[in-house]
């Protein structure tokens, strides 16, 4: 028979064999333990963690988070570059169909009414993936329909540029 006894935060006491388990006096002194002075205190041989191995785990732990919020910045705004280039090769395909039955692409202020009005797509975004709008201008005979990329303003090797349908700048990261 297993007895086993919760004494005090710290202490846990199992007797396999209840005939042989502490005295009276052995178990008033385990109940007052935490009442006596020291009783609290480390005993020599026992080990704790020193300041240097604490300095040494919080050195750790830091350098741990250093590498890993980049990193999850780097994934999601490569995640976010992606879907926008997806996204804009959708439009493009859109943009040569309306090219190959209408022989024109659609004027700057005919996007993109002109493409759903006849169903080349629907429900053409108008926002890339960090809130900024597409920009698309033609002038019937060429297009261009640019994001902003990263940065969110005009520029720079983050901007993902098609021009009649070839994807001339792909942004910031290697997407495919
Ligand atoms: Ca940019």
């Amino acid at each position: 028979m297993i007895f086993l006894e919760y004494i005090s935060t710290n202490t846990i006491i199992i007797d396999l064999d209840p005939q042989s388990g502490p005295g009276p006096e052995q178990y008033n002194n385990m109940l007052s333990c935490p009442l006596r002075k020291g009783c609290g205190e480390m005993h020599r041989g026992q080990k704790g963690f020193t300041l240097i191995e604490l300095l040494i785990v919080i050195i750790v732990l830091a350098v741990l988070t250093g590498i890993a919020i980049p990193t999850y910045r780097v994934v999601t705004s490569r995640a976010r570059e992606s879907a926008v280039e997806n996204e804009m090769t959708n439009i493009a395909k859109a943009l040569e169909m309306h090219q190959t039955d209408l022989q024109a692409y659609p004027l700057t202020d005919d996007y993109p009414d002109s493409i759903e009005d006849n169903d080349y797509m629907e429900n053409i975004p108008e926002e890339d993936a960090w809130g900024n709008d597409y920009i698309y201008s033609s002038d019937g005979s060429s297009y261009s329909l640019e994001s902003y990329g990263i940065n969110c303003i005009d520029g720079g090797d983050d901007d993902i540029v098609i021009t009649n349908g070839v994807l001339i700048s792909d942004g910031a990261y290697e997407n495919r």
